[in-house]
């Protein structure tokens, strides 16, 4: 019997994958978070210690962890990494300046034991901003092409818009392989340094997302 239901609970999707949504201060993480959750761009504050949130696309849970970007906190990021499937590392397209320091952090977490089995979303964000550099220009200057032991895709985007984040979580599902399209939208906020707690069913750029991939 326990068998039975451990079978129709995995093939109904309900296993949570967890994400880490990392970068620089600045770079755009929690807006993101919060396009994913309510499609609704909220006024964000430096975020001291961590998000998280639930968002469900196509029957897939992501439980995703926003976490600080200051320097400060940067060297606590490793307390989040145990049993992560996906890293979002955001991108501010209009920081050159920073990059290096982004590409540093980039490959401190490859070589973390606790990731050796990442997979890594790089968001090339704040498009919209004149003279920001291509998703094309971010990789090559992160030498994206010479990771060859994690799998990696880089999506450029807008968080303002939500431009471009749903090819990104499609990304994501197609890496675990999802092809169910019978889920019912439900996004529940765990806890949020933005200090709201409610749950939102049927809205929200997830549920859009998975209306997108549907449309596939
Ligand atoms: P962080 O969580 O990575 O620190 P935030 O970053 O999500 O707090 O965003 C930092 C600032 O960048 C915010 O502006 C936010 O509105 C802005 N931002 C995020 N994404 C984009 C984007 O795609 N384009 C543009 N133009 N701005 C973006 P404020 O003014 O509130 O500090
Ligand atoms: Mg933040």
């Amino acid at each position: 019997m326990g068998l039975i239901f451990a079978k129709l609970w995995s093939l109904f999707g309900s296993q949570e994958h967890k994400v880490i949504i990392v970068g620089l201060d600045n770079a755009g993480k929690t807006t993101i978070l919060y396009q994913f959750l309510m499609n609704e761009v909220v006024h964000t504050s430096p975020t001291i210690g961590s998000n998280v949130e639930e968002i469900v696309v196509k029957n897939t849970h992501f439980l995703m962890w926003d976490i600080g970007g200051q320097e400060s906190l940067r060297s606590s990021w490793n307390t989040y990494y145990s049993n992560t499937e996906f890293i979002i590392l955001v991108v501010d397209s209009i920081d050159r300046e920073r990059l290096s320091i982004t590409k540093e952090e980039l490959y401190r977490m490859l070589a973390h034991e606790d990731l050796r089995k990442a997979a890594v979303l790089i968001f090339a964000n704040k498009q919209d901003m004149k003279g920001c550099m291509t998703a094309a220009e971010i990789s090559t200057y992160l030498t994206l092409s010479s990771i060859k032991d994690h799998p990696w895709h880089i999506q450029s985007c807008c968080a303002l818009t939500g431009e471009g984040l749903c090819q990104g979580l499609e990304w994501m599902t197609s890496r675990i392989g999802v092809v169910k399209s019978f889920s019912i939208p439900k996004r529940v906020i765990l806890s949020s340094s933005l200090n709201t707690r409610h749950t939102v069913r049927g809205r929200g750029l997830g549920h859009s997302c998975s209306k997108y991939l549907l449309s596939k």
